[in-house]
């Protein structure tokens, strides 16, 4: 069979709590995701597999259709977070159209929630998704379809049979990463992938972990399995990037800094190969400490995300954050000690949280000091504690994620716990922004870190739209006029 694998363009994008503007600015960071499947597929030697990831190459709507339908697909595979649902039912439409022997089978973070609906959708044909992880089920799916045997007995998929839906079970977990081979990144064109805040060289995003077995009530990933990968196998990854020219690494864990012998090793086996990469990672404000963080910087650790999200412990205690005020100073003060850059991000307008408490939190921001900073509005994800928690106390008018999953449509717009007015909190971030950005020496920083004229000038562009949201172009080329 011949697979592609999409990651779609942003046609009808649905806000998440941060500028949209934002979210297209931020680099060609390529779906690791995507390149996972297409490694196990790859490795079936049985299909020909190959990703049009629209994150990483700035194509017009025409190129990207085109390119669909010159690869000739008896099968597309595509990743959607319910954040993006809207584009990806803009393909579905476009290949059931165009192409209407092809093919569809989704997959990503929307099917963990919304399998069934998806399947049920009407004016467009979804023929398979496939729930939680796929290195194991999507290449047994293909396997079967092609063949035409029973999909029965496939763990976590869900297919149309007689007219009738079947979701067989979720899948247990992969219970070893290293079962799990890395992707060779020549499955996409990973020359042109960089980081806006990287070092201007070749960057690539990188997984050393899966899981977190923390439960803050925003996230979609809270309480799962932690998994870890060998450390060797992680280095041998690393050093096969490198010898392709890859020098910036985006960690995307959930939780790397999750035990400390595992990164101290990690670190030291960098230092001893030579190995001279930068990278970035997200940490919790708990699980770092001196050590780590010298060890980090010597293996070249350039920057740390944390979520420090709200000045206020009651509010970190709504949140479930389990992290105290002290923590998060600590962390901050710390890190830049061990000279490693700081990006922190915040949460405005969390359930009962007031406005003095999110002007402390501004003001916090400010304290503290660090090289970035992120406020985002607090937006239910389905899935989530935040989300049941909103319906069953009737915050919300009705479960809108679900009602959204069965009739997806563009001027959809998830409803916000609004502990405030909704505009009064948007004029917060938007204060909040010009607070952090609009200082001389944030300016001068950056003056400092940027490594070319591109990267200053997409850093301005970042910077202007932080600073006069609403005021700009808010789309990629031509591709908002092409909606089908
Ligand atoms: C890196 C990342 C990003 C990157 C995207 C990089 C990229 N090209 O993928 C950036 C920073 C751009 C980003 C942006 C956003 N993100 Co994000 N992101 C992540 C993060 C941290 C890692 C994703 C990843 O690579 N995981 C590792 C791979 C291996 O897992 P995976 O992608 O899920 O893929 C596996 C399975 O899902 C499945 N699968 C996936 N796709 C497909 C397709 C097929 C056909 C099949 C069969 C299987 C399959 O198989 C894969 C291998 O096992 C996740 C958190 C997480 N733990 O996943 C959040 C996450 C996916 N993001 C999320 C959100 C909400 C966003 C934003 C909306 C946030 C915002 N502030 O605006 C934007 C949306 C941007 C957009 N329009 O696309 C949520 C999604 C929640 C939801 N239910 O929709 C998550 C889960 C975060 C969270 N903790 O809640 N994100
Ligand atoms: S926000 Fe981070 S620490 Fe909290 S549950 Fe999600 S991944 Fe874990």
């Amino acid at each position: 069979m011949r697979v592609l694998l999409i990651s779609p363009p942003n046609v009808e994008p649905i806000r998440a709590g941060i500028p949209l503007e934002i979210d297209e600015e931020i680099g060609a960071i390529p779906s690791l995701g995507l390149m996972y499947l297409a490694q196990a597929v790859h490795d079936q030697k049985k299909h020909e597999v190959s990703i049009l990831d629209t994150r990483i190459e700035d194509l017009s709507y025409e190129e990207y259709t085109d390119r669909i339908v010159t690869f000739k697909p008896d099968l597309v595979g595509i990743t959607t977070m319910s954040f993006t649902l809207n584009n990806v039912i803009n393909t579905v439409q476009f290949i059931n159209k165009k192409l209407p022997k092809t093919l569809i089978c989704l997959g990503g973070p929307h099917l963990k929630n919304y399998s069934e609906e998806t399947l049920k959708l009407k004016n467009i044909r979804v023929d398979y998704i496939v729930k939680g992880e796929g290195e194991k089920t999507f290449p047994q799916l293909l396997d079967r379809i092609e063949t035409g045997e029973s999909l029965e007995d496939i763990e976590g998929i869900g297919y149309k049979k007689d007219g009738k839906i079947f979701i067989n079970p979720t899948t247990s977990l992969i219970d070893s990463l290293d079962s799990i081979r890395w992707p060779d990144r020549r499955l996409v064109p990973y020359k042109l992938c960089y980081s806006i805040l990287g070092n201007g060289e070749i960057m690539t995003t990188i997984q050393t972990s899966r899981g977190c077995p923390y439960n803050c009530i925003y996230c979609h990933e809270a309480r799962s399995k932690y998994r870890r990968r060998n450390v060797y196998d992680v280095i041998d990854e690393i050093e096969h990037c490198v010898s392709l020219g890859i020098k910036d690494f985006f960690f995307i864990d959930d939780l790397f800094t999750l035990n400390k012998q595992w990164i101290l090793t990690f670190c030291r086996l960098l230092i001893e190969k030579g190995l001279k990469i930068k990278f970035k990672i997200s940490a919790r404000v708990n699980t770092i400490d001196g050590e780590i963080l010298q060890w980090l910087n010597k293996a070249g650790c350039y920057r740390i995300h944390y979520g420090i999200e709200s000045a206020s412990q009651r509010v970190l205690d709504v949140l479930q954050k389990k992290i105290t005020l002290r923590q998060q100073k600590e962390a901050v003060f710390l890190t830049k000690k061990a000279g490693i850059r700081t990006f922190c991000y915040f949460i405005l307008g969390s359930p009962s949280e007031t406005k003095e408490e999110i002007l402390k939190t501004i003001d916090y921001a400010i304290e503290l000091d660090s090289d970035y900073a992120h406020f985002a509005i607090a937006v239910p994800y389905p899935g989530t504690q935040l989300y049941k928690d909103g319906i069953k106390e009737g915050i919300f008018s009705c479960d809108f994620w679900r009602e959204f999953a069965e009739n997806p449509h563009r001027d959809f717009k998830p409803q916000l716990w609004l502990s405030l007015p909704k505009n009064e909190l948007a004029g917060l971030q938007t204060y909040a922004n010009k607070r952090f950005y609009n200082r001389p020496k944030v300016f001068l920083r950056e003056l400092l870190n940027t490594n070319s004229m591109q990267q200053l000038c997409r850093k301005i562009r970042v910077a202007l739209k932080l600073l006069f949201p609403g005021r700009h172009d808010r789309r990629h080329g031509s591709l908002e006029k092409q909606k089908i």
